[in-house]
């Protein structure tokens, strides 16, 4: 007799290979990146948003992404790969928060730069991720790197997925309220051609992280 077959559903497809999430390298600045061969998701946001802690709980691993309370935790840019061992499909960046007003000056240009520079060049960049905390929507600063990728955004070839972070600290009103002042304020990147998205988020009540990973799968399988 067979074993019985088991189904999985997309999302736990998805699920699977978000865990497949391993450390590839890091990097201070962007010549020190591998070549892009592999589609690339960035995420990005503010310092303390939660762009590490995102990570983890979509690999399923604690300390795969460093997070921290201490913001500006992450200085350099993270690289992850995912899918089969010996044949990647894709890869994580998980990149330096800004808007942490601790760091000094010097510093906070030179990771202003190294930002642009990444998010203009690298040319295998399928999606950002941009992580706000649902507490205080998009930013000056979300909206001056959203004008970065604006362009490519606009016309298809960036997929943008925007997480509304701590989503558990919200009442169910303020998390709709929050959703539909971040969906308003992206109208402004939005065309015929743009994939956008916008989805509330808590890694600790795993809201949202199902979503996730079938958004980014998608983005990496089509
Ligand atoms: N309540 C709650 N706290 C969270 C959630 N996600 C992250 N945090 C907390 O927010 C703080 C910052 O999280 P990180 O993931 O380190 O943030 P980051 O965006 O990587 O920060 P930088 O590396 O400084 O740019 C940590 O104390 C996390 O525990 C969440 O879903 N709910
Ligand atoms: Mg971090």
């Amino acid at each position: 007799m067979s074993a019985p077959s088991v189904t999985r559903s997309p999302a736990q497809q998805a699920l699977a290979w978000t865990h497949t999430a391993r450390f590839l390298t890091t990097a201070a600045q962007l010549d020190q990146l591998p070549l892009p061969e592999l589609p690339e998701i960035a995420f990005v946001g503010r310092s303390n948003a939660g762009k590490s802690t995102a990570i983890n709980t979509l690999a399923q691993q604690k300390r795969l992404a460093f997070a921290s309370k201490t913001p500006g935790r992450t200085q350099h840019i993270n690289l992850f790969a995912l899918g089969p061992a010996d044949a990647p499909d894709a890869l994580f960046a998980d990149l330096p928060g800004y808007g942490y007003a601790a760091v000094e000056r010097d510093a906070k240009l030179r990771w202003q730069q190294v930002m642009a520079d990444y998010l203009a060049e690298r040319r295998d960049l399928s999606g950002v991720v941009l992580l706000a905390d649902s507490r205080l929507g998009l930013t000056e600063l979300d909206h001056r790197l959203l004008q970065w990728i604006a362009q490519r955004v606009r016309n298809g070839t960036v997929k943008l997925l925007v997480l509304l972070t701590k989503a558990d600290k919200l009442s169910r009103k303020e998390a709709d309220a929050s959703l539909n002042a971040t969906t308003a304020a992206l109208g402004e990147y939005s065309s015929e051609e743009a994939d956008i998205g916008v989805t509330l988020f808590s890694a600790l009540k795993r809201t949202g992280v199902e979503d996730v990973a079938l958004t980014l799968r998608g983005w990496v399988a089509s």
